[in-house]
């Protein structure tokens, strides 16, 4: 078997992993690509005046890596335009918010067409590669027309939306073409699968088999759901580890008894932030009892800073919080900690850890590995409390969490009640059923389903009839 190439807008270094500041996906992406010795290749993050195409190539330990640096106006039309001010939006339903200019249509046309350019020369007729995310949907396409006939999978991590929503994407119709250039799409869960499959059926006029084999006239292709996980093992001894231990006694002294509720989500407007700061006030106010009991711990970091959306985030989340603090806290009581600093692995570990009841409430969500990792790092003899969003892709798999609606602020309020009285019998009960769940979708199991399911009996892109090979 050739090697496995992995594609991703940023790409981070597996140097950097250890208990670094890494997320999930990085993690996942780096152990799938030591086992296939590969390539991952991405954007450096840098931005040069203009752009030459220059791929840096470096080698961190098994992974070979590759970058390349893209100029200003890429990053502004192609990475804060079309993937983080119309894409990110759009798939998230929040069509108020999501923008439609051409000049983020030819960013994101160009950067593709960059990428494709930089990476096609490194491919070798063996290799199969593997595409993440929504910056990257036109790739395949741009490789085809370069005459690449590779496998190539490609995974989306945020949720796809349904078909209604798409629709008022101008030129929807081309992304969802230049996606079936792929082998294998790859879904977080089987509610975005069925909306991609209402889409090509009702828009389209194409066909969806049992199997997933999507065909059309002159295309085919597969698609599946694919649950992303964590890697259990690793985050347990995140958790266990000593700088894990030391924040998780930091964090208890700092109780004073008192119990924590927990959120830990990049600052994004699909989070349910905000939400969840007016649904906290609501249980703030009509609990009288508690007042002084809780403190709640909100761990969000800065994300995509340079868009305006998310600087009026910004501007909203210091307000209520400071309403809040204000309008409850007392010499020697905080009510709401909201912190902007982001934190190690292992210091997070420590945190989730300490925490009675945990709040993920996004309004949307393509997985959420925050749920999982609250669930891992928990004690089996006196764990916390899932809070879960029912838009988070996770609570698929996540029944036994306390399911709510992220809308209703009384819903949530009560969510926080009910949390924080469970009885430690129910707690051990439900926890028991998360950590199985966590465990039988774990990361490995993510990776080897799809790549399983990209090299399974599919030979070369020769054999099927495209429109490329046609013209
Ligand atoms: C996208 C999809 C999907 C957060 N704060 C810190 C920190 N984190 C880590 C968490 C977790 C990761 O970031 C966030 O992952 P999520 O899954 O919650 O959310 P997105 O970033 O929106 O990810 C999502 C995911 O892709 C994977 O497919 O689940 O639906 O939107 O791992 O722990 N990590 C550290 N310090 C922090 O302060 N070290």
């Amino acid at each position: 078997m050739g090697r496995l190439i992995v594609v991703s807008n940023r790409v981070q270094a597996p140097s950097d992993l250890g208990g670094g500041s890494a997320g999930g996906l990085a993690v996942a992406l780096a152990a799938a690509l030591r086992e296939h010795s590969g390539l991952w290749f991405g954007w450096s993050g840098r931005t040069t005046e203009t752009f030459t195409g220059g791929v840096q190539l470096r080698r961190e330990g098994a992974v070979n890596v590759a970058t390349i640096d893209l100029d200003e106006q890429d990053r502004q039309e192609y990475y804060n335009g079309y993937a983080n001010k119309t894409l990110w939006p759009l798939f998230h339903y929040r069509t108020d918010l999501a923008a439609y200019e051409r000049a983020f249509d030819a960013g994101y046309a160009r950067v593709n067409e960059r990428f494709a350019g930089a990476l096609a020369p490194l491919v070798q007729a063996d290799d199969t590669l593997w595409v993440h995310d929504y910056h990257l949907i036109p790739l395949a396409q741009a490789l085809r027309r370069r005459g690449l006939v590779n496998r190539i999978g490609f995974f989306l991590h945020i949720p796809w939306p349904s078909r209604r929503v798409l629709t008022t994407l101008p030129r929807h119709r081309e992304l969802v073409e230049a996606l079936l250039d792929y082998d294998l799409i790859g879904f977080q869960t089987d509610d975005s699968r069925q909306a991609f499959e209402a889409y090509v059926t009702e828009t389209l006029g194409g066909a969806v088999a049992a199997d997933g084999t999507v065909t059309l006239p002159g295309r085919r292709s597969r698609i599946g759901a694919f649950p992303i996980g964590i890697d259990v093992k690793d985050f347990r001894a995140a958790a266990a580890s000593a700088a894990a231990r030391e924040v998780h006694k930091r964090m208890r002294r700092s109780m004073t008894g008192r119990k924590l509720i927990l959120g830990v989500d990049r600052l994004d407007y699909s989070k349910g932030l905000e939400e969840r700061f007016l649904a906290y006030e609501q249980f703030l106010a009509d609990s009288a009892e508690q007042l002084e009991n809780v403190f709640f711990l909100q761990i969000a970091t800065l994300s995509r800073d340079e868009v305006e959306a998310y600087q009026d985030l910004r501007a909203r989340l210091d307000a209520v919080s400071g309403r809040i603090n204000g309008a409850y806290a007392t010499i020697d009581w905080v009510p709401l900690r909201y912190v902007n600093r982001s934190y190690r692995r292992d210091e997070l570990a420590g945190v989730y850890r300490a925490a009675h009841l945990a709040l993920v409430t996004p309004l949307r969500d393509g997985m959420n590995l925050v749920a999982k990792e609250f669930v891992a790092a928990q004690d089996p003899e006196d764990p916390g409390v899932l809070v879960l969003s029912q838009f988070a892709g996770a609570a698929e798999q996540m029944p036994a969490a306390l399911i709510v609606n992220p809308f209703s602020r009384e819903e949530l309020a009560e969510a926080i009640r009910r949390g924080l009285a469970m009885p430690k019998a129910d707690r051990v009960s439900r926890w028991r059923e998360l950590i199985e769940g966590v465990e039988q979708t774990g990361v490995s199991q993510w990776r080897d389903a799809f790549l399983g399911a990209l090299f399974q009996g599919r030979g070369k892109r020769e054999a099927l009839p495209t429109q490329h090979n046609a013209a």
